[in-house]
């Protein structure tokens, strides 16, 4: 998706299909610059309809790039013809892993016999001959030099272009997976700096404060500890001064010896 991106042109269009390219633009792109229009099509069920959708799109916006995986693609298939009858321009990048890549996410992938045939489902598309069978310009670039140079080629040409990028599953997850670590811990670094100490009423509490602005204090329910904040608090801090306390006996601030210790004494 980054390799796409970085050679839109403002303003172009790009659509991106079920599963991992939606998944990708929302996890790793908000921060790119660039003005793109970025659609998307849930359709019934979510893989149905992509390929037409995108082409309808295309007929009124241009430059459109369709980003989409290969089983979505084979499942509208037919939708092509449009392009090849009323002559639409589009740029369709097949991300072909043979088969659908987001279950090889799940537990399942590692326990159950037979997960291709059940989940991942890999049809082996020859997507040299289905873009011949609806008159498209085929590519399958073998660098990302290459296909940079294809791709410039695709948004200037008025033609229906279908590049195919080659991919594989596990190797999806593992790149995924360590992305996510990578940024799971320089948040938390981040949050680990903002830790503090502060005593009050004879109790040592571990506070966390983050951000600036308006105060908003985070308190945790009866089971939890500030950990449950979390999630939000990259988000709430670019806002507020977010403070995320662990009450008495909870997370890293200590129970009290003082078994009558009541927070409304404060
Ligand atoms: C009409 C319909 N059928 C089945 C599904 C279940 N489903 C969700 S994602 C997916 C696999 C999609 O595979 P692919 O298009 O190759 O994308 P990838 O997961 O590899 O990114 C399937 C079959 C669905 N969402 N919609």
């Amino acid at each position: 998706m980054a390799e796409i991106i970085k050679n839109e042109p403002d303003h172009a269009a790009l659509f991106v299909g079920n599963s991992m390219p939606v998944r990708d633009l929302d996890s790793f792109l908000l921060n790119q610059r660039k003005s793109l229009l970025t659609l998307a099509n849930r359709g019934a069920n979510g893989i149905d309809g992509v390929v037409s959708s995108a082409l309808g799109a295309g007929s009124v916006i241009e430059p459109l790039t369709l980003v989409i995986g290969d089983l979505s693609f084979y499942h509208d298939m037919n939708g092509l013809l449009a392009a090849k009858l009323h002559h639409l321009q589009a740029t369709i990048v097949v991300i072909n892993n043979n088969g659908g890549g987001i279950f090889s996410f799940l537990p399942q992938a590692e326990e159950v016999d037979d997960f291709d045939a059940l989940f991942s489902t890999p049809i082996g598309l020859n997507i040299e001959k289905v873009s011949e069978l609806y008159g498209a310009a085929y590519h399958q670039p073998k660098s990302w030099t290459a296909f940079h140079k294809v791709y410039q080629e695709a948004l200037s040409d008025d033609r229906l272009y279908i590049i195919e990028v080659v991919t594989e599953k596990q190797e999806n997850v593992i790149k995924h997976r360590s992305l996510w670590a990578e940024a799971a811990g320089a948040a938390r670094k981040v949050l680990k700096n903002h830790d503090k100490k502060i005593s009050t009423l004879n109790v040592v509490h571990s506070v966390q404060i983050l951000g600036d602005g308006p105060s908003l204090l985070l308190l945790h329910g009866f089971t939890g500890s500030k950990s449950t904040w979390q999630p939000f608090i990259q988000k709430w801090s670019q806002r507020y001064r977010t403070i995320a306390v662990d009450i008495v006996g909870h997370g890293e601030t200590a129970a009290p010896d003082d078994t009558s210790f009541l927070y409304d004494e404060t």
